[in-house]
């Protein structure tokens, strides 16, 4: 980051020698962190620097959703669409100047600069998760916690939190040791990955007598274990749908502008290779979907 920030001050500098112009000696949002604003259509990130009431502001002009999936979304600088301005003002600056849809009066702008060129790279590290207690392995194998669809339903086992597809979520199935999954039926299949848990011949998710997509409320002896558990209990229903499933996507975002070009009415200011910043858990949201059965 300071070998990052060094060459921007080179490039500050070189640019404001040549013109023979005022050099921005306060460019300087290094330790400002970096937030955000505004939705789809127009999202707002911006940087504060309180000691010299600076900012610096980059905002996006799309449709699209950011920082979904793992990867990088870049936007191109223009005058009509996606902008950076770097602004001084002549009071303290705070966050709602970015955030209301009409800034506030005061403070007044006395420093302006227009990025219409240069390129805007939103990076996004993001993961998915069902917080079903089975460690995360980075494997295509279908019984592990990785890339595999054990039940085919399309989610892949590491955010489906129902890994066998029998409506009985691995919270429920997996026992009280994850590193000793439960096997009801000791065929060596731990039930969280057995879609038979008893082994009497009917799948967990027909022995769903009331049909309501949740086996483990189906008790036909009172006081003893769900249907799905007991192999002596053989009622089966036809179930051909599969519960909500959930999960929780959350997302670091870091945002970079490469040759962004900054112009006031007096000078120019060139940076091949800009650092905005890092926002944490931009995203930390629970998703809910029903596969297809
Ligand atoms: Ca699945
Ligand atoms: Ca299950
Ligand atoms: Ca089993
Ligand atoms: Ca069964």
């Amino acid at each position: 980051m300071r070998k990052r920030l060094l060459l921007i001050f080179l490039a500050l500098l070189l640019q404001g020698c040549d013109d023979g112009d005022i050099i921005v000696t306060n460019f300087d949002f290094e330790d400002a962190q970096l937030q955000q604003c505004g939705e789809s259509s127009n999202y707002v990130f911006f940087k504060i620097n309180p000691q010299v009431n600076q900012s610096i502001s980059l905002n996006i002009s799309t449709t699209q959703e950011l920082f979904l999936d793992s990867g990088t979304q870049s936007f191109d600088l223009n005058s009509t669409g996606s902008i950076v301005n770097y602004r001084g003002f002549d009071d303290t600056v705070s966050s709602n100047y970015f955030c209301n849809p009409i800034p506030p009066i005061s403070p007044r702008v006395i420093l302006e600069y227009t990025g219409t060129s240069g390129l805007a790279r939103l990076i996004s590290d993001t993961t998915l998760d069902d917080f079903d207690g089975v460690e995360f392995v980075s494997s295509d194998e279908l019984s592990q916690e990785g890339f595999g669809d054990f039940d085919g339903d399309g989610i892949p086992n590491y955010y489906d939190f129902d890994g066998d597809g029998d409506n009985v979520s691995t919270t429920q199935e997996i026992g009280d040791d994850p590193l000793n999954p439960r096997d009801t039926d000791l065929d060596g299949m731990p039930d969280y990955l057995d879609p038979d848990d008893d082994n009497d011949g009917i799948l967990t998710i027909n022995e769903d007598i009331d049909q309501n997509l949740n086996p483990a409320d189906d008790i036909t002896t009172a006081g003893g274990l769900p249907n799905y558990l007991d192999p002596n209990l053989t009622k089966s229903v036809v179930v051909d749908a599969y519960k909500e499933h959930l999960y929780n996507r959350t997302s670091d975002g870091t945002i970079l502008i490469d040759n962004l070009v900054l112009e006031s009415a007096e000078e120019q200011i060139i940076i091949e290779s800009f650092g905005l910043g890092t926002i944490e858990q931009i995203r930390n949201e629970t998703i809910s979907i029903t596969p297809e059965f």
